[in-house]
């Protein structure tokens, strides 16, 4: 019995042996085992970053609770037209500034895993294209997880975007888009700095 006792005993080990190794790895790279929504407000002098578990709550913050019932799962609200239309209006409305979303980021392609708000004073709707209104030159300042991490994203408010590889506007660049892109290709995990105009 003792023996058996053993080689079942090992036999365990050695599966937890094989499954522990990426998911350490995995720990390493992420903030928390499960997805994480975080919000930025940009349009503050000092930028300031609230993460949930909950994207609803995520998008509730990042609205000023004009947009309190996001679906839970942000590939489906990525794909929600009513979704969409409830946030490009909220940066309509002039009551509540600084609570206007510009754009999504999604920790993987195709809209999936964590996602990362930024918001801003008001939309893009009379603003010139190639005018940049909002700016992040380094997304390390903001988080250090996120730095080199997107993999997809969608714009609101009428707001152009143009990604680059590198901190300070550097390096390769994807811009500007809009709405949405499902993957960015050699700069998948590469992007470190954003406009919007
Ligand atoms: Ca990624
Ligand atoms: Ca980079």
């Amino acid at each position: 019995m003792r023996l058996r006792s053993f080689a079942l005993l090992s036999t365990a080990l050695v599966g937890l042996g094989v499954a522990l190794t990426p998911a350490a790895a995995q720990a390493a790279e992420k903030p928390t085992e499960k997805p994480r929504h975080c919000v930025a407000d940009i349009s503050a002098s000092t930028a300031k970053v609230s993460c949930y578990d909950s994207f609803p709550v995520a998008i509730a913050k990042a609205t000023g609770n004009r947009v309190a019932d996001a679906p839970a799962d942000p590939q489906k609200a990525k794909n929600d037209s009513g979704f969409t239309a409830k946030i490009n209006a909220a940066a309509g409305s002039s009551f509540a500034p600084s609570a206007t979303v510009i754009e999504i980021a999604y920790e993987d392609s195709y809209f999936g895993g964590s996602t990362w708000t930024w918001t801003g004073s008001g939309g893009c709707q009379t603003n010139p294209l190639g005018n940049v209104i909002y700016w992040v030159n380094n997304w390390d300042d903001f988080s250090h997880w996120w730095n080199d991490e997107m993999g997809s994203f969608r714009n609101y408010s009428s707001c152009y975007s143009k990604h680059y590889e590198h901190a300070g506007f550097q390096g390769a660049a994807l811009g500007w888009d809009y709405p949405e892109r499902a993957g960015l290709g050699s700069l998948d995990d590469e992007i470190s700095s954003m406009q919007w105009s």
